[in-house]
């Protein structure tokens, strides 16, 4: 296979402590899957089997990774969107048999096959803007059959695809309805029978956790994180979306690879979260769709240093976006982080919290070839626009993706 080389590149490399890791005028070379060199285009290495693609100057950034998605479910919730809007919190609604419980019947009622019709095209619209690297949580199922429908489709979604799909076990999103008012009871057929067939089968790469008042309290989580260790598997939590629990703290101790939401974590536990390796998984998309007034403590996870990544939650209920540039514009205007803060986001930090921090998320050689190249001549104006996508082409792990142009 011959080996391809950018040129004229503006390169965002991700690949230092902060900021862009910018590189003007340079060029990169690929070699098999692989980054083999990146350098000042005047000192590219040249050989006869080189494809040689002159970049004109266009930014080109690692391949964009989604860390947070349940976007595998059956049905919508637009009604309930509707009821938001007249009024109804999302919590009132969960009280009342709606939310997650809503989406677990659709999701049930479904076959394989159509779970995996309509999640597919929610794929298409991620890959179609960069992304290259993909989490899907199962708990839409809460049973051991669609638990593994579930997280069997995020595997299939992979594989048509031609994508890099990690599978999250989060069999603990809510009460299974069969358990009624016995949440320990579920956390230990979770436990005992649902997580060890899955991680049998090979569908299971980290175990998640919904740590918080609609969900399961803070015992209930860390026993769900103990089995998932016993195990062998990485895990990761739901916490402090909605109230403050203690979940974010819990679950680093346990060597979480991230916390996600964090809107009601406080300083000071930003301070002992500080001293664990566990990424903030900041989650814009369900900040705005909840209309959600309190902001995650920025200023303290940026003292002290704790990395932050951005995702799309993408699901039915709380975040039905599908945009990964659009949470990147989001985590700016809302957030108020600055465009690298965005670019670090999805990309270095967001490979941190799948665990992939070796193989992908910056642009560096050794490091899997998966990039894009934009049609834009800077990194903040990823973030600055929304509804013009800007990608021109996609390259994963070496081969460019076709299937995705715009
Ligand atoms: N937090 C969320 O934002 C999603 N799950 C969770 O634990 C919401 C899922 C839904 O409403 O369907
Ligand atoms: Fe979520």
């Amino acid at each position: 296979m011959p080996q391809t080389l950018l040129t004229n590149a503006t390169l965002a490399c991700v690949d230092g402590a902060s900021g862009y890791g910018l590189r003007e005028k340079a060029a990169l070379l690929v070699d098999a899957e692989q980054i083999k060199w990146l350098g000042p285009t005047d000192e590219s290495p040249c050989g006869d089997n080189v494809h040689v693609i002159d970049c004109g100057g266009r930014l080109v950034t690692p391949g964009l990774i989604d860390c947070h998605t349940h976007l595998v479910y059956a049905g919508d919730r637009a009604d309930e969107f509707e009821m938001r809007l007249e009024g109804a919190s999302y919590e009132q609604i969960a009280a009342h048999g709606g939310g997650i419980i809503s989406t677990v019947q659709a999701t049930r009622a479904a076959s394989e096959a159509q779970l995996l019709e309509q999640s597919l095209p929610r794929v298409q619209q991620l890959c179609k803007e960069g992304v290259t690297t993909l989490e899907i949580k199962s708990g839409y199922g809460l049973d051991l059959d669609n638990e593994l429908k579930m997280l069997r489709v995020a595997a299939q979604l992979g594989q048509s695809m031609n994508l890099r799909v990690l599978k999250t076990f989060l069999g603990a999103h809510t009460l299974a309805p069969e358990f009624e008012q016995s949440a320990d009871d579920y956390i230990a057929y979770l436990c005992d029978q649902v997580l060890p067939r899955a991680h049998q089968a090979g569908l299971v790469d980290a175990v998640d956790v919904f740590v918080e008042s609609i969900g399961f309290n803070l015992t209930q989580g860390e026993t769900m994180l103990d089995c998932a260790k016993r195990l062998g598997l990485p895990v990761k939590a739901h916490v402090e979306q909605l109230s403050s629990m203690g979940g974010a703290l819990m679950a680093a101790s346990k060597g979480a690879l991230s916390v996600d939401h964090l809107e009601y974590l406080t300083a000071d536990e930003v301070r002992k979260l500080a001293a664990f390796d566990t990424v903030a998984v900041l989650l814009p998309g369900a900040f705005y769709s909840l209309n959600e007034t309190r902001l995650p403590p920025l200023k303290a996870l940026r003292d002290c240093a704790v990395p932050m990544a951005l995702a799309t939650d993408a699901n039915p209920g709380s975040s039905p976006i599908h945009s990964l540039l659009l949470i990147m514009n989001m985590a700016c205007n809302l957030f108020r982080m600055t465009p690298a803060e965005a670019l670090r986001g999805v990309t270095v930090n967001a490979a941190q919290a799948l665990g992939l921090q070796h193989q992908i998320g910056s642009l560096q050689a050794g490091k899997l070839a998966d990039l894009v190249v934009w049609n834009v001549d800077r990194p903040s104006m990823l973030s600055y626009t929304v509804g013009i996508n800007p990608c021109a082409a996609v390259m994963q792990s070496g081969i460019w993706r076709e299937d995705i142009l715009p």
